[in-house]
C-alpha cells in the first residue's frame, strides 16, 4: 500500500483492495446495477457553473441509500418518478467505510447514508464540482476506485487546480478542509486496469463509489 496526501486532509491509498477483494465488490456491485429500477441509469445534469451544456459525465450510475438526483441536485428517499427506494446500502460497505476511516481519517461519527456509484467508459468524464449538496458537510467523503486509473483534478490549499492519476484498487478520503474542494475527472486510462476487474469491467472501465454521510446526525 502506498499512502499519501497531494494536499491537506486529501488521503490516498493505492493498492488498498487485493485483486480478489476488487473482484468481490466489482460482483456485489454489478449485481446491484442489473435491477430494472434501482439499478445503473443514465445521468442527466443540468447545466452549471462549471458545466455549460447538459451533458451525460459517466456512462452510467446508481445510488445506494438516499438518491442523489441529477435533476435537482438534492437527495431523496425514493428515485424519483419511479416511487422506490433505492437498494440500501450493503452492510459490508458500512463496515468497510469505518474501516478506512478508522485506519486513515479517524472521525467521531460516521454514518454512510448514500453511496453514489458512477461508471466511466474511456470517453466519459466528469466536471469540475464541490460536492455541496450534502446538509452534512463535516463528514469525510470517501471514495473507492476500481479498474481503470484516471487524470483526477483537485484544488489546492491555495485555490489552484492540479492533477494527478487515481488508479484502480484504490481508496481516497475527502476530509476537513479538503471537504469541500473542487474537483473532476479528466481522461480515463484504458490500458491500466487493475488486477481483479477483468471479470466485470471488460471494456477496461473505471468504477467509483463514494460513501457519504448526508444529514447531520
Ligand atoms: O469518480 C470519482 O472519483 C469522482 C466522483 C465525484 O466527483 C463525485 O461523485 O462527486
Amino acid at each position: 500500500m502506498k499512502v499519501y496526501s497531494p494536499r491537506r486532509d486529501f488521503i490516498i491509498v493505492e493498492d488498498y483492495f487485493t485483486a480478489r477483494q476488487a473482484a468481490h465488490w466489482l460482483r456485489l456491485v454489478t449485481e446491484l446495477g442489473h435491477d430494472p429500477l434501482r439499478g445503473y441509469h443514465h445521468p442527466e445534469l443540468r447545466p452549471n457553473r462549471f458545466h455549460k451544456a447538459p451533458k451525460y459525465p459517466v456512462k452510467k450510475f446508481m445510488c445506494l441509500g438516499l438518491y442523489w438526483n441529477p435533476k435537482d441536485y438534492r437527495y431523496h428517499e425514493t428515485i424519483p418518478g419511479l416511487d422506490v427506494a433505492p437498494h440500501p446500502i450493503p452492510e459490508e460497505l458500512t463496515a468497510l467505510a469505518g474501516l478506512i476511516l478508522r485506519e486513515y481519517f479517524p472521525v467521531e461519527h460516521f454514518r454512510p447514508q448514500s453511496v453514489m456509484v458512477n461508471f466511466y467508459t474511456a470517453d466519459s468524464s466528469m466536471g469540475l464540482h464541490v460536492d455541496k449538496d450534502e446538509p452534512n458537510q463535516e463528514a469525510p467523503i470517501v471514495g473507492l476506485n476500481f479498474g481503470s486509473a484516471c487524470r483526477f483534478f483537485f484544488e489546492n490549499e491555495t485555490g489552484e487546480m492540479r492533477d494527478l492519476r487515481i488508479p484502480g484498487n484504490s481508496v481516497y478520503i475527502f476530509g476537513g478542509t479538503a471537504r469541500r474542494m473542487r474537483h473532476g475527472l479528466g481522461s480515463i486510462y484504458a490500458k491500466t486496469l487493475a488486477p481483479g476487474s477483468e471479470e466485470v469491467l471488460i471494456n477496461k472501465e473505471r468504477l467509483n463509489l463514494t460513501i457519504r454521510q448526508v444529514l447531520k446526525t
